[in-house]
């Protein structure tokens, strides 16, 4: 190997560990600056016999410049990876984590169970595809009846539905022949209603089932005064007008007084000074039979309300369909 040769491995090997542009330079320095290794090479031309000068120069040359290459390749190869790497700015503010809530109904949902359950009723659920013979027949309503009606009811085939109130949850349950029952089924149901502000085709409801001995409309009312003054407040009244529903014996329509002015009248309730909030009655006998209970010994009462309806008056939101588009925006409101 020729002496020339020799610097260059020797360049080789202390160009290898050189990862940052001050080694790199500094190594610059040490081959090719003043009083550089390949410099006194050049210098040690001089004194040469004539005759040698132009090949050792030749030679001289060619090694500065494989010095001078391999370097800028390596600054180069700094450059794209300083590059590829971009700084971390430790002023920069941290990232906040996206922290989740209850959807609006949910929460309403929740607040409703804990009430019940606090009076001792059990939460039950049941499928959102049901059977025509558990969502009307078994709550005695007639074949001719418009609410199963294809216009109102989504029909799956002949027999399969999707579900129009949580009743047959109750009667799923009352079949299972345990006797006092006390429970409640929230849960979504579905009608073939176009959407607008207050109607929209899937919605939630809970519905609620007393059968015992002994169980009067009393009770229904002392049980849902208790509700309506845990959910709305101490002062809340109720009104029950008379109804029909196939179902109950009698029924009745239940208005809370707005939570909002008092009952004094308002924007709320429309300047009524009620809310209405949904119906009640006294289970039909015809129902108690169908799944073997004896209406002569058991009574019971049964009651729905609509959890969008609470919802949109609790907050007051002014669109049903908010509550199904999703939009973080408004979702987000509701801690
Ligand atoms: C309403 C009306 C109501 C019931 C639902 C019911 C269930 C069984 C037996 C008898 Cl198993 N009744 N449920 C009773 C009266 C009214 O809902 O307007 N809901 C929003």
């Amino acid at each position: 190997m020729s002496d020339l040769d020799k610097i260059l491995v020797q360049f080789e090997g202390d160009l290898q560990p050189v990862h940052s542009e001050q080694a790199l330079e500094e190594l610059r320095v040490r081959y090719l600056g003043k009083k550089g290794i390949v410099t006194a090479e050049f210098k040690m031309l001089g004194p040469l016999p004539p005759a040698q000068k132009p090949a050792r120069g030749a030679e001289l040359n060619m090694l500065k410049e494989r010095v001078t290459a391999r370097l800028s390749e390596r600054r180069e190869e700094l450059q794209a990876v300083k590059l590829a790497r971009p700084t971390i700015d430790l002023t920069m503010p941290g990232r906040r984590p996206q922290v989740g809530r209850l959807h609006p109904l949910t929460q309403i949902e929740e607040r409703i169970k804990r009430i019940f359950r606090a009076m001792g009723f059990s939460v039950e659920t049941g499928p959102e595809i049901e059977t025509a013979f558990y969502n009307f027949t078994a709550l005695n309503t007639p074949e001719w009846h418009p609410a199963r009606d294809e216009a109102d009811t989504f029909y799956l085939d002949d027999e399969r539905l999707l579900r129009t109130e949580t009743s047959p949850v109750q009667i799923r349950v009352m079949q299972r022949g345990k006797l006092p029952v006390r429970m409640i089924s929230p849960g979504r149901v579905y009608r073939n209603d176009k959407p607008d502000p207050s109607h929209f085709p899937v919605f939630h409801q809970v519905e609620g089932l007393y059968v015992d001995k002994g169980v009067t409309f009393a009770d229904l009312k002392g049980t849902l005064l208790f509700f309506y003054r845990q959910l709305f407040g101490p002062d809340t009244q109720l009104r029950f007008r008379p109804h029909y529903f196939p179902f109950t014996e009698p029924s009745a329509e239940v208005d809370a007084s707005c939570y909002l002015c008092g009952g004094k009248g308002c924007r709320l309730c429309k300047h009524t000074g009620w809310l209405e909030m949904g119906g009640s009655g006294m289970v039909d006998p015809n129902v108690l039979e169908d799944v073997d209970i004896d209406s002569e010994e058991y009574t019971g009462f049964a009651f729905g309300l609509g959890i969008e309806r609470i919802a949109l008056l609790w907050y007051g939101i002014d669109d049903i369909r908010l509550l199904y588009e999703n939009d973080l925006r408004f979702l987000r409101q509701f801690t």
